[in-house]
């Protein structure tokens, strides 16, 4: 078996630039798709061919599949890298693409499918043996009486989630069985509206639980391994702010039980590629959420503790090539943090495109810096905000904690403002230090 010859990229930005190295790496030839605006981008210049496939706007371009698949006719690609956000996670796009002959960079359209439907999913993950979220343990039906049965029995506060939903679209605490029923018809009908299904379950809702997520890979010979995990509960309304791995202050035991689950999980449905089990963490235990079918921009985290690349292992996977590493061969070493640096008002968190007059990238030991940014380069207002991922390594977490610190005193980024001043205040903040934080902590911080 060999190396796929030349992939697609679907997508722009930081990302797009993270693929083409890999890419590059492995000596696959590759394609950039862009919208017209993005000409400039970094990795088109680099691309061995590149297509424009439409308007700015992301319906008219990223999000257009039948502009994609042409795109990757004409110019011969063998398979279709999706990246993060855009179409990664969107099932008949995947179908669509195996469809037309093509390979589809991540799992087969079936799983996706699986894992987009939160109830479907927590149900796979359940028979699997994945612990879960107390809870109604499917929809929710017409049967009131049923409904505030299961509400007693789960004990309130309960949340309100759409089976459609997914990263903290289309949810709802309640804490009284006095408001339960006219929640649940108001996120049925937002759930209508939002992803024409108004399916909701019903979870205990817990009140002070840390995010933490378990990155795997899978290929298609059967091999699964995990590559640890990740703490992102510094986030600010969904939009994860500061990751760090391996999460710290996690009981052993109760971590080692859920890796051996995830990766059970991962055999009982047909997992190929790389994927994320997302957890609640409190009291010291897990509780699975949802689980992403994509690469995720925190994956570099996780890249830096275990040595081991995991877009080039997406592309060996797609290849039909086995892992290159067995779990024993997974050493686990030092401690890693990213920080997502956002073109936006560091107050406001409005976004601020616009041209980047002059950009330095911080260095030294342990530093790595993913960003398409250049200096000259303009920051368009039609996508995503992300411009820059500021990853830092060392021996342990305070080593890491204030290599970031330097570097983000070195990153210098002018013309545009960026959310920099924000990640400057977290990493000398006393609780981050501390490890005693929830996924209200930042929140919380900028009430203050
Ligand atoms: C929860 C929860 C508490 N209890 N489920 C939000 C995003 C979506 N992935 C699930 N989310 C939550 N589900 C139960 N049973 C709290 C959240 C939550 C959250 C989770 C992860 C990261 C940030 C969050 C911010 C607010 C709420």
């Amino acid at each position: 078996m060999a190396m796929i010859e030349k992939v697609l990229i679907a997508n722009r930005g930081e990302v797009a630039l993270r693929i083409l190295r890999a890419c590059k790496e492995l000596g696959i030839r590759t394609v950039a798709v862009h919208s017209q605006v993005d000409r400039d981008l970094m990795h088109v210049r680099l691309a061995d061919e590149s297509v424009c496939i439409g308007p700015n706007s992301p319906t008219d371009s990223y999000l257009n599949i039948p502009a994609i698949i042409s795109a990757a006719e004409v110019t011969d690609s063998v398979a279709i890298h999706p990246g993060y956000g855009f179409l990664a996670e969107n099932a008949d796009f995947a179908e669509q693409v195996e469809k037309s002959g093509f390979r589809f960079i991540g799992p087969s359209a079936s799983v996706i499918r699986l894992m987009g439907n939160k109830v479907s999913a927590i149900n796979a993950m359940t028979a699997a043996g994945i612990p879960t979220v107390p809870g109604s343990d499917g929809p929710i039906t017409d049967d009131d009486q049923k409904t505030l049965a299961i509400a007693r029995e789960i004990g309130y506060p309960v949340i309100i989630k759409a089976a459609s939903g997914g990263g903290g679209r289309g949810m709802q605490v309640v804490h009284t069985e006095a408001a339960l029923l006219k929640a649940i018809q108001i996120t049925q009908t937002e759930a209508r509206n939002a992803f024409g299904d108004p399916t909701v379950y019903l979870e205990k809702y817990l009140e002070n639980p840390r995010h933490v997520e378990i990155q795997m890979l899978a290929d298609t010979h059967g091999n699964v391994i995990h590559l640890g995990d990740r703490d992102c509960s510094m986030q600010r309304r969904h939009q994860k702010v500061l990751e760090e791995a391996p999460a710290p202050d996690i009981d052993q035991e109760a971590r080692e039980k859920v890796y051996q689950a995830c990766i059970n999980a991962c055999k009982a449905i047909g997992y190929v590629s790389s994927g994320t089990f997302e957890f609640l963490y409190q009291d010291g235990q897990f509780y699975f959420i949802e689980m992403n079918t994509r690469v995720q921009v925190e994956h570099t985290i996780s890249e830096m503790i275990t040595g081991i690349d995991i877009v080039k292992e997406q592309l060996r996977i797609v290849s039909g090539l086995p892992l290159q590493y067995t779990q024993d061969d997974v050493k686990f070493n030092g401690h890693a943090m990213e920080c997502r640096i956002n073109a936006e008002d560091p107050a406001t968190f409005v976004p601020s495109p616009g041209k980047v007059t002059h950009f330095h990238a911080p260095g030294g030991n342990g530093v790595r810096v993913d960003s398409h940014l250049y200096s000259g380069y303009s920051v368009p207002p039609f996508y995503d905000s992300l411009v820059a991922k500021l990853i830092s390594w060392g021996d342990d977490r305070d080593i890491a904690r204030r290599r970031m610190m330097n570097a983000l005193d070195e990153l210098v980024i002018e013309g545009i403002k960026t959310n920099t001043p924000l990640h400057r205040r977290l990493v000398r903040d006393a609780g981050f230090k501390k490890v005693d934080f929830t996924i209200h902590y930042l929140e919380k911080m900028l009430q203050e």
